[in-house]
């Protein structure tokens, strides 16, 4: 009896929860808790990790999961991991539903940097105006240049002070080409940074940036073990055994 667990948390994922659940296929989505209020799902959901591979080798166990898709972020390479080394231990097939990373066109002006570090020294020493859209869990080191006028964007807001003096925008997104270029402009913005998220959500502010002349500091994905991956929903529909209805 098929049985499907997404490991959920972005818009990709919730296109495949809603053609799933469209289906009328068995699946439960999975949450990090990350956030206060997630979206909700046309699926039962759990929120919060599962302990680390034990936890989800014996989530998979305990709930008869028979098929996984990792429908993370491609950032989210600890969750990733986790679900290879499960899904392994507990001979369960894997299939990720992952984004193309975006690619620079001309007109781009990206400075592409492995991780969050070398994206702080990317930075010019000059004072500038410095939207960081990486979130909020890995703004800490950017506390080493204090002399930019810092812009962040949190999907909630701030609980703990912050590491540096910053604006901090209130947003979930996805975000819109004109509201990044209006925001960028009123503030002045003349530096971003960016993780190749990959997807439509988030690339919003790589058009407005190059629209604007302005340099993208663009952090490379984290490298994951092989694993069986697809970029379409349709895709993911096909391996379940059930192939969608063209053009619905
Ligand atoms: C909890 C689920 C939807 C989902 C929206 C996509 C689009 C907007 C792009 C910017 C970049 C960032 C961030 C971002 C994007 C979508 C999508 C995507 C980037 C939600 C969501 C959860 C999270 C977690 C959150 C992280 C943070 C990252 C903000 C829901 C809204 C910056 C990633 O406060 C925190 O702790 C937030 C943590 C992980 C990265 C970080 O390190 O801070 N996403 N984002 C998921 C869970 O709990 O499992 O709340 O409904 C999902 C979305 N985030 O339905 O349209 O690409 O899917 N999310 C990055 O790209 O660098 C925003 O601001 O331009
Ligand atoms: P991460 O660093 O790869 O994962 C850290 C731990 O969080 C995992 O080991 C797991 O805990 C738990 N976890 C993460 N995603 C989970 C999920 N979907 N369901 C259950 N547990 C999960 O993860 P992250 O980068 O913080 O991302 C967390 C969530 O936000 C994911 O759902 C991801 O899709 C979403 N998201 C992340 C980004 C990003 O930039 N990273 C962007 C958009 C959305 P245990 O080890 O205890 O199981």
């Amino acid at each position: 009896m098929m049985r499907a667990l997404i490991l959920g948390g972005t818009a990709d994922a919730s296109l495949l929860a809603a053609e799933i659940a469209r289906a009328g296929l068995d699946a439960v989505y999975s949450y990090g808790g990350r956030t206060r209020a997630p979206a909700d799902q046309p699926l039962p959901a759990r929120i919060g990790g599962f302990g680390g591979v034990s936890g989800l080798a014996d989530y998979i166990r305990r709930e008869a999961i028979t098929r996984v898709i990792d429908a993370t972020h491609p950032f989210a390479a600890e969750m990733s991991r986790n679900a290879i080394e499960a899904c392994t231990q507990t001979g369960t097939p894997l299939l990720a539903l992952e984004r193309a990373p975006w690619t620079a066109i001309s007109g781009d002006s990206w400075i592409e940097v492995a991780d969050v570090s070398a994206a702080v020294a990317a930075l010019p020493e000059a004072p500038a105006n410095v939207f960081l859209a990486i979130g909020r869990q890995h703004i800490a080191p950017f506390a080493s240049k204090p002399q930019h006028v810092y812009t962040l964007r949190f999907v909630d807001p701030p609980e703990a002070p912050l590491p540096f003096a910053a604006d901090v925008i209130v947003s979930r997104g996805p975000f819109t080409f004109d509201g990044e270029l209006e925001m960028m402009r009123a503030r002045e913005i003349s530096w971003i940074v960016a993780r190749n998220s990959g997807g439509d959500g988030a690339r919003a502010k790589i058009d407005a940036a190059r629209m604007l002349g302005l340099p993208v500091v663009m952090i490379s994905r984290p490298e994951l073990p092989e694993r069986r991956r697809v970029e379409s929903v349709t895709e993911v529909m096909q391996w379940l055994g059930h192939s969608t209805r063209l053009g619905a």
